[in-house]
């Protein structure tokens, strides 16, 4: 090609009209070549985008004349050279649509084309003037999280979620998809199975309840998790000749299965109460198992991480010490690893609270913590911002008068224990959310009488920072509650009311209210 040209081309020592260049842009130098051969125009450097300019091919050499250099000054506009003039157009990008521009401007490289107020331009939940809700982000820009929030009764009677032919139904999980809610129950129709049922953030149901197994086998449904796609959950049955082990599934937004049931453990004796966590790239199983217990050695604390396509990744990981008899586990992550609470039956079956910390790959990263206090039963964990709580209550034959909890540094030393509860002759079962800087927890006392629901948000050192809120008002017991946020700030409270002798699973919520409304 290079030949023909240079054969097209006449002489060369005489410079064309304008001035000629020797690179797209630049005017010619000393020691840049003279000129630049062409067939056409295409062929010729163009004027830079923001520089007026014609480049022309002339006898097969390019010529470029530069014009007016196109700078209005304002770092917010994209400025160019159209058909011979300036032209400066707005460059500001709103890329989650919420209206507000994104902030920063051309030399801020994390906000490029900014120049807007949108303290988060990925969130269409963040913008200035957006509405304060109960999230644990900074909806409206202002530098305040959560300010002037809290939650509120949402004045909706609760829904009852478990179906007309289930003979009696407890609370298993709750989880939020960013539209609904996803609910998992135990359901004994002829048995006992695991059920899932989809709720809108309003508390009606959608769809029809699905069961959870492919194998219909004595299930106890297990906790929910959403990875953002889909629903994790774990659940002990007893398909292996009533030997109850721990089988993994995962189910779309309506519940619907999307692998061959998973299965977890294949131990001697029981594995039991899995709870379910979701790291942003693996799931997280951690349960009590009771494989060694026949060849003398303790029961113990188990994990395994699982892919999110539905694969086992390395094998069943003892979390707990050898020797030590560990059950009832609860397990929460935070930004450094997962917390593990259980509890640990030493000399004459006397129970203690342990704690201990694992890193993401569940390699146990902290001696186990021993948390001072008689009889302490189901342990729940929440992960703080620089700390971990575990809330428990007490039960040594008769159930203790309040929900008790300690706070665990992520140096694993305990800086408080205290009762969080008061007023009541007896106090069980508890379920919380972390909001990083606070908790809400949702628990179960009788001081109506009967087992009735409340709520309260409690700070990093376990003081209350809301009033006590009831959910339930019922005749007969509420119990077992377990919580999921949905992305407006309200929260959801999948329980179990006893009824008559006919347990039934319900949701409830509770709305996030202006605390200057209320005022
Ligand atoms: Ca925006
Ligand atoms: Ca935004
Ligand atoms: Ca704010
Ligand atoms: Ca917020």
């Amino acid at each position: 090609m290079s030949g023909f040209l240079i054969g097209a081309c006449g002489a060369r020592s005489e410079l064309p009209g304008g001035q000629t260049v020797g690179a797209a842009g630049t005017q010619g130098v000393a020691g840049a070549p003279p000129f630049v051969e062409c067939l056409t125009v295409v062929d010729c450097p163009a004027p830079p985008p923001d520089q007026c300019g014609a480049a022309a091919c002339i006898d097969g050499s390019c010529s470029l004349q530069l014009g007016q250099i196109c700078d209005d000054g304002d770092p917010c506009t994209a400025d160019s050279c159209q058909t011979g003039g300036c032209v400066f157009t707005d460059a500001r990008v709103d890329a989650d649509g919420d209206g507000a521009f994104a902030s920063g401007n051309v030399g801020d490289p994390k906000a490029p084309l900014g120049c807007g107020t949108d303290c988060d331009d990925a969130s269409p939940r963040v913008f200035p003037g957006g509405a304060e809700v109960c999230d644990a982000i900074d909806n409206d820009c202002d530098g305040a999280i959560d300010e002037d929030t809290q939650l509120v009764p949402s004045g909706v009677a609760p829904t009852l979620v478990s179906p007309p032919e289930a003979e009696r139904s407890w609370s298993g999980g709750l989880a939020f998809d960013g539209e609904s809610f996803g609910a998992s129950m135990t359901s004994v129709i002829g048995r006992m199975q695991g059920q899932f049922q989809q709720i809108d953030r309003f508390g009606k149901l959608v769809g029809a309840p699905q069961r959870i197994a492919r194998v219909n086998a004595e299930a106890y449904a297990g906790p929910l998790v959403w990875s953002g796609e889909r629903y994790l959950t774990a659940y002990q049955d007893a398909r292996q000749d009533g030997n109850y082990e721990i089988y993994f599934d995962l189910l779309n937004r309506k519940g619907q299965r999307l692998i061959e049931d998973l299965r977890v453990t294949n131990a001697d004796d029981f594995s039991l109460r899995p709870s379910v966590l979701w790291t942003g790239a693996e799931g997280l199983l951690i349960w009590d198992d009771r494989r060694f217990e026949r060849s003398g050695d303790a029961s113990g604390i188990f994990g395994q991480r699982v892919s999110i396509d539905g694969q086992l990744v390395g094998g069943n990981l003892r979390l707990s010490p050898p020797g030590v008899r560990a059950e009832n586990a609860s397990a929460a992550l935070s930004d450094s690893g997962v917390g593990v609470a259980f509890v640990a039956l030493e000399a004459g079956d006397a129970p203690r609270l342990k704690f201990m910390t694992t890193s993401r790959a569940l390699e146990p990263s902290s001696a186990l913590t021993d948390i001072p206090f008689e009889d302490p039963d189901a342990p729940v964990v929440t992960a703080l911002q620089d700390s971990y709580v575990v809330t428990f209550h007490q039960d040594s034959g008769v159930i203790g008068p309040a929900i008790y909890g300690v706070v665990i540094g992520k140096n694993g030393l305990v800086r408080a224990a205290q009762s969080m509860t008061a007023g009541a002759p007896h106090a069980r079962g508890n379920a919380t959310y972390s909001y990083g800087d606070r908790f809400v927890m949702v628990w179960a006392d009788d001081r109506d009488g009967v087992y009735q629901l409340y709520a309260q948000t409690f700070d990093s050192k376990l003081s209350p920072i809301t009033p006590r809120l009831q959910l339930t008002s019922g005749k007969t017991n509420t119990l077992g509650p377990t919580v999921a946020a949905a992305s407006d700030g309200g929260l959801g409270v999948l329980y179990t009311d006893e009824g008559a002798g006919k347990p039934r699973t319900f949701f409830t919520r509770l709305e996030c209210g202006s605390t200057l409304q209320l005022k």
